[in-house]
């Protein structure tokens, strides 16, 4: 499996991220070989990630591990895994709607799912947290090629309440947040509130250490009322700090990662700030400008704008819950090959 003939991997852009796409049947079955195996296959931990495909960044440090599903309502399982960049730590602690967008093209390039005319679809249970989605995708001509490919990602009518404190606001290190769970445990946070705009560059934000030491009491504070326990170690919850919109969107953010800044925003985080913005008396009230009819909400970030269709209807308790969730993302195939692993032991010997 980890010969000298290496290991079968798709490289691909999902929206914004990108992944190494492996068939479960080509990677170890026992969590800890896997993950040692994927730490040499990215080349971390290391900060430059130089001796390995991972792009040095969390949003180009990521896998996913795709398998038939034995679900009657899924085509393939998707094990969404976050590999650090200068730790040797492999999470599945997270989903991740970006790589999703890769994979309905990856299941029909490996022959999983047949190709229906014009358009196909896929059902994917997402294995780390059991919810599911589909992928809608032109059928391809032929195997993959390098040309992008417009996804659409639906996301069903949520079971679980979006407001995982069961409340609206809560407060934290101080500070007025609101805590929602629409695909991504966020924590959502006016930005003015942490003494900055949230109009920064990602780099100017993540220099701010007042900013970073404040954040992180806020979300190991929010972690542990979103029953996600001791969030010192986890990529979870996400913190997006809000602004009002400048681009005619719905509003303006700055997601962290939880350390880095994202460049844009996850299509889970997205969907999880459009259900916080829907929320009445969440700490967007006062921030956000929603369109007066329809789903769709544009959000802005960093590099540019997500559109998202989101919609929320109540539970028999009163409480928020997603109705419908649906965005269109782009994936692109970069390569299709055999990637080789950096061999174990992981210390010592020359370069
Ligand atoms: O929220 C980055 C990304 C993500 C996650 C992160 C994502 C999502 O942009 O669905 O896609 O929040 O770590 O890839």
């Amino acid at each position: 499996m980890t010969g000298p003939e290496g290991l079968r991997c798709m490289l691909m852009r999902g929206g914004t991220s990108k992944g190494a796409y492996f068939l479960a049947d080509d990677l170890p079955a026992e969590p800890a070989a896997r993950d040692d195996l994927l730490l040499r296959v990215m080349g971390s931990p290391d900060p430059r990630q130089i001796d390995g495909i991972g792009g040095a960044h969390p949003l180009t440090s990521k896998v996913a591990v795709v398998s038939p599903s034995a679900e009657p309502d899924a085509d393939v399982d998707y094990l969404f895994l976050q590999v650090s960049v200068d730790e040797p730590l492999v999470s599945d602690r997270q989903n991740c709607g970006n790589i999703l967008a890769g994979i309905g093209p990856f299941a029909v390039e490996r022959g999983m799912v047949p190709a229906e005319d014009g358009e196909t679809s896929v059902r994917i249970r997402m294995v780390n947290s059991g919810d599911r989605a589909t992928v809608t995708f032109p059928t391809p001509e032929g195997r993959a090629s390098g040309a992008p490919v417009a996804v659409v990602v639906e996301f069903p009518p949520g079971e679980g309440a979006l407001l995982p404190t069961g409340h609206s606001r809560d407060t934290f290190a101080g500070t007025e947040v609101t805590c929602v769970d629409n695909g991504m445990p966020t924590v959502l946070i006016p930005a003015e509130s942490l003494k900055v705009t949230g109009y920064e560059d990602p780099e100017e934000l993540e220099a701010n250490a007042e900013l970073a030491a404040h954040l992180h009491d806020i979300r190991l504070a929010a972690g542990e009322s979103m029953g996600l326990g001791d969030v010192t170690d986890t990529t979870v919850p996400k913190l997006t700090l809000l602004a009002p919109p400048r681009d005619g969107g719905a509003v303006t953010t700055r997601t962290f990662i939880p350390a880095r800044c994202h460049t844009a925003i996850g299509v889970l985080g997205a969907a999880s700030v459009a259900a916080g913005l829907r929320i009445d008396g969440s700490v967007a009230d006062d921030i956000a400008q929603l369109p007066t009819h329809g789903d769709r909400l544009r959000i802005e970030h960093p590099t540019g704008f997500t559109d998202i269709e989101s919609s929320l209807t109540h539970g028999p308790d009163g409480q928020p819950v997603a109705e419908r969730t649906a965005v269109v993302r782009t994936a692109r195939t970069l390569f299709d090959g055999r990637v080789f692993p950096r061999p174990a032991p992981t210390s010592g010997g020359p370069r």
